[in-house]
């Protein structure tokens, strides 16, 4: 009983760390809990999410790269009458102290344009933030269910 227990806090323990490693910080900018969500086949463009804090100065994001696509466009969807449209942007300006928070569903996301390759749940790739006045910053994209990469994503703020 208490060798499962401590197999249980162990596990619990590591899933933490493993989790608060997920996220990138600078001197000015918190980049955390990137995800996306998986593309069934045939469908080319992929969306993905993250969440970017700006602590020292306001940031604005003006674009992204990655390998697995042609290329990223930065995009804001909501509803207009009973359509969901997506509009494309050319930069998202986070101001200082404020988390710009992008989940499935609506508001800003990281379109990916043309994959390569289907994105399949479990897969990682890299993705190049690139911002006016900040240093670029490269994190690790986790493929995600939209609840799952949702849940997590929202679990990773409550600290
Ligand atoms: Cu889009």
């Amino acid at each position: 009983m208490l060798a499962r227990a401590l197999w249980l806090t162990a596990l619990l323990t590591g899933s933490i760390s493993f989790a608060s490693a997920h996220d990138v910080q600078s001197d000015q900018l918190r980049v955390a809990h990137p995800f996306a969500t998986p593309t069934p086949p045939g469908v080319v463009n992929g969306a993905a999410y993250l969440d970017i804090t700006a602590y020292a100065a306001s940031a604005i994001l003006v674009g992204a790269q990655t390998p697995v696509s042609k290329s990223v466009e930065l995009h804001y969807m909501q509803m207009e009458g009973d359509m969901m449209k997506m509009r494309h942007v050319s930069a998202i300006e986070i101001a200082k102290d404020e988390t710009l928070t992008m989940r499935p569903g609506g508001g800003y996301h990281l379109m990916l344009m043309g994959l390569h390759q289907p994105l399949v749940e479990g897969d990682r790739f890299p993705i190049t933030l690139e911002f006016a006045q900040q240093d670029d910053i490269e994190i690790e994209i986790w493929v995600q269910s939209a609840l799952e990469g949702s849940a997590d994503a929202d679990r990773h703020h409550q600290h």
